[in-house]
């Protein structure tokens, strides 16, 4: 019996830091009516959707919090909540939060709403890339370090719309420990929101591998793990830096369904029968029948990479 999940990943543009949040919100809801329009009943929106990648611009913590939610959903989130409800849309939805609960925590964040509106889970992203001090040689700075405490809540799996959902953000999907995490919890599609600039701080590189790197890790944690992926880019130039796009849907196979075709607002879709994901863990992937923990000891107890002993 098909279980389908008509997905819908809502690509953005860029956001300027002048940006009024009204008119973000609207953005966001203008891609909604055109994922309801395709019959989406989950929609994914990138990392930071509501604001600009503000993590470049200073080391002065205090400053930034102009950029964070204290509550979540709040008024001027509110349209995009009464439009999913009412029209019966899940999504997930990427913000930098500062927890009620704990206002000296900072968390680079994504929930995930059902289509009855609720909260159904929240993710914190665990890879926080970048550095702690300024780049004095590097191209743009990225400050995730120093800004987001890393997350607290591990790689949750959820029930919510007859799917098992999981979540992670931009940088996690590097890591293959993200997708396995979430697939050894049987997840059949994952939520991605990514803010990818177009260039490596880290050093130079040819630019086609941007690109390349994401569609790689995505494809692989998908085939890996026999889950869907849908990513969801936050694209173009902010505040001079190029944001690459490559919103996709990914199968289980590992195949890229659709492909986003430009770096601005833009909505892709697919049909995803999330029964394909069984199929995979039933043969290639069954965990329980071919993984080897006791062989894999290392991957957990050890932090960083260390030379072979001589
Ligand atoms: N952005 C980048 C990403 O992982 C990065 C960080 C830059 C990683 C360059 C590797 C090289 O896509 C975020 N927001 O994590």
């Amino acid at each position: 019996m098909p279980r389908i999940l008509n997905v819908a990943v809502a690509q953005m543009g860029p956001i300027d830091k002048d940006d009024s949040r009204e008119r973000i919100v609207a953005r966001i809801v203008e891609l909604f009516k055109e994922a309801k329009a395709l019959g989406a009943n989950v929609v994914v929106l990138p990392e930071l959707c509501l604001t600009t990648f503000f993590p470049r611009f200073t080391l002065d913590k205090a400053a930034l919090d102009m950029y964070f939610e204290r509550e979540m959903p709040n008024a001027s989130v509110a349209p995009i909540f009464e439009y999913a409800r009412d029209n019966r849309i899940g999504f997930s939805l990427g913000f930098a939060e500062i927890p009620e609960h704990a206002p000296d925590k900072r968390f680079n964040t994504q929930i995930f709403v059902d289509d009855n509106g609720a909260i159904a889970f929240r993710y914190r992203k665990v890879h926080l890339p970048g550095y702690r001090e300024h780049q004095p040689d590097a191209p743009f700075q990225h400050f995730e370090l120093a800004y987001f405490d890393p997350g607290d809540l591990g790689f949750p799996v959820r029930r919510s719309m007859d799917a098992n959902v999981g979540m992670c953000i931009c940088n996690d999907r590097r890591w293959p420990e993200t997708f396995r995490v979430l697939g050894l919890q049987n997840v059949e599609i994952v939520l991605c929101g990514y803010n990818t600039a177009g260039v490596n701080f880290h050093g130079s590189e040819p630019a086609h591998l941007r690109m390349f790197h994401h569609l790689l890790t995505v494809q692989a944690g998908a085939y890996q793990n026999a889950t869907f992926v849908a990513a969801a880019a936050k694209a173009g130039i902010e505040n001079g830096v190029p944001l690459i796009a490559g919103s996709c849907i990914v199968a289980p196979s590992g195949e890229v369904v659709v492909l986003s075709q430009t770096q601005d607002d833009e909505i892709i879709f697919a049909r995803c029968n999330l029964e394909h994901a069984q199929f995979g863990k039933r043969s290639v992937f069954n965990f329980a029948k071919y993984r080897r923990p006791d062989a894999y000891r290392m991957i957990v107890d050890r932090v960083g990479a260390e030379d072979p002993e001589h």
